[in-house]
Formats: C-alpha cells, structure tokens, sequence
C-alpha cells in the first residue's frame, strides 16, 4: 500500500499527497492506463503532470477543450492556445489537456464513465507524485426550484433517496461511500462568486441518477411509468432535503476522490427549473453562455489560489 504522506507542521498538514488504496498496485511493474492511452513504462508521469495542482473534469470532450484554451488566457501562459495538445489523442474515450499546473478533461455521462475515468485520473495523479491536488467537476444539471442559469455548489452529494452516500457492486456485494465534499473549497468558491458578483450562485445539495429520464423524473422518455403529479411529488420531496440540482456523476466523483484523500467540489449550472419542464428549450446561444458560468468561477477560484487577481 502506498505510503500516507503527510507531513506535519506545527498543528498544519502540508504536501498531502494522492493515496490510491489498491495495495497490489505497487508490486505491478508497468500500469497501463488504457482509457487514457498512458502508461508508466512508455511516459514519464512525474515529469509530464508532477506540478498539477488542479484537476478540472467535465462531460464533454469540446467543453474541456474550450476550459482548457480559456484557461490559458486566463493564466496569460504563452504559446497559442488552438494549438493545445490531447494528451489522450491515442483514445477516443476521454480527452486531456494541461495547462500550467490545470488539467482538464472529459468523464463523459453517467457513473460508470466518469468512475473508470477517475480510476485512471487517482493513479495518474498518484504515479506523477502529485501534491495538494484540488479537483472540481464542472457541469450542466437539471435546477430544483431555481431560475434557469443558477449555479449550484454542491454541499452533499446524494442519491435518489436524498442519501449522502455511493453504492458500488463489489464481489457481487453492495458496498457503501460516503459522498462528503470539501467545505472550505465549497465555500472558497462561494466567496469567488459573490466577488464576481455575475451569475446567481447556491450551495445545495445535488441528487446523483443512473438515468437522464426515468431516473430523474421526466415525463419525456420513451418510457414513463408515473404520472406528473408523482413527478412533482418527487421533485418537491428532493427539494424539502435541500436537493437544488440534479446530474449523474457527482455520488461517485465525491467518493472516489475522498477515499484517495483528494479535495473536491462539485459545480454545476441548472440548465431549466425541474418543476416547470423536462425539456431544455434555452437556445444554443444561451445554453453556452450558461456552460461558461461554472468554468467562469473556478477559473478565478484558481487565480485567486495562485495569487494572479
Ligand atoms: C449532466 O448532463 C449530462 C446529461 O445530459 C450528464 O452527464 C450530467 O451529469
Ligand atoms: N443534466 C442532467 O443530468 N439533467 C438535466 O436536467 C440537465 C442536465
């Protein structure tokens, strides 16, 4: 098992370093990272990703590519930014670019996308030696009671029971994890988005499914099997146990990145108020200004951290 690195100063701990919990991991002589096209042997992980300080991931592949070319504005790196690199160009499954000490890539839908790809991420990260590694998820949600546009900070991660946990099936076995996030992260960015003061922003807790449709609700799928005032029932229940959004990733992301010992927050935009529809009518134009919002406040989260604001 890998060492725990913490070192202690004063009544601080420093320099955590990423702790992936698998101890047949070390007495492996390569590790192929084959969603992402890595491996120990072929590449040199500590020299390619050593200094990465934060992990940004995300649905969609042009949505992390466009994160990545914004930030490099951002942090006036030099060097043109169309001409960023995917580091996972030998996959199609996720993509991956590194900006300064920001790594941003796609997890694509659902649980068991984001969870092989932040199986990959935890050891890419713990294989480079990476230190104090802040990860966020920026994404798009269904809103529970808010105003299209809204920017939902996650606080719990629950799932379709309003549970702040992550069932996983091991050995045929359902084990349980608890989906708690960073709070002073969470309420770092907080701050961030009342200094920018450009977007309407909530700390709530955000409802993880399995399924866009029936899992979330919706009375637009090809199956229904519920009427709408149940639908509402639902949803007005979610919302009585402090559920603002609903999206498919974050139970799993919250889990996974507290057992490695890794901080985390969840952002997320509400693309439609739940309790007025199921469809997303915003048009192009406005659905990505919308996906900007989040990108927009860990963009600065990350400056103000570096001291660049
Ligand atoms: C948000 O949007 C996607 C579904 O449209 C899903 O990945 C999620 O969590
Ligand atoms: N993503 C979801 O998972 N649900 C929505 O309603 C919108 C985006």
């Amino acid at each position: 098992m890998a060492p725990i690195l913490l070192h202690c100063v004063g009544n601080e701990y420093i320099e955590q370093h990423v702790q992936v919990k698998n101890p047949y991991l070390d007495t492996m002589e390569e590790d192929i990272l084959y969603h992402f096209s890595l491996s120990t042997k072929t590449h040199n992980l500590p020299e390619m990703f050593g200094d990465i300080k934060f992990v940004c991931v995300g649905g969609s592949a042009n949505r992390m590519k466009a994160f990545a070319q914004f930030m490099h504005g951002e942090l006036k790196l030099s060097g043109n930014p169309d001409e960023i690199q995917d580091i996972c160009e030998g996959t199609d499954r996720y993509c991956m670019y590194k900006v300064g000490p920001v790594l941003s890539i796609s997890h694509g839908m659902g649980v068991p996308s984001i969870s092989i790809m932040l199986h990959e991420l935890i050891k890419l990260l713990h294989h480079a030696q990476c230190r104090d590694v802040v990860l966020f998820r920026l994404g798009t949600s269904g809103g529970v009671g808010l105003a299209p546009g809204t920017v939902v900070i996650t606080d719990k991660a629950v799932d379709y029971s309003f549970r702040p946990q992550f069932e996983q099936v091991v050995l045929g076995k359902v084990i349980t994890r608890s989906t708690e996030l960073d709070e002073g992260v969470s309420s770092e960015l907080l701050q961030c988005s009342s200094e920018l003061n450009s977007f309407p922003t909530v700390i709530g807790n955000t409802m993880c499914t399995h399924d866009f449709y029936e899992g979330q609700g919706r009375l637009d799928g090809a199956l229904c099997s519920f009427s709408h005032e149940e639908k509402l029932e639902y949803l007005r229940k979610a919302y009585e146990a402090g559920v603002r959004n609903i999206e498919m990733e974050s139970t799993v992301f919250a889990a996974m990145c507290r057992v490695c010992g890794l901080k985390a927050a969840v952002i997320c935009v509400a693309l439609l108020n739940r309790f007025e529809g199921d469809q997303i009518t915003a048009s192009h134009e406005v659905l990505v200004e919308y996906q900007q919002r989040p990108q927009i406040l860990v963009s600065y989260f990350i400056k103000k951290r570096l001291g660049l604001t």
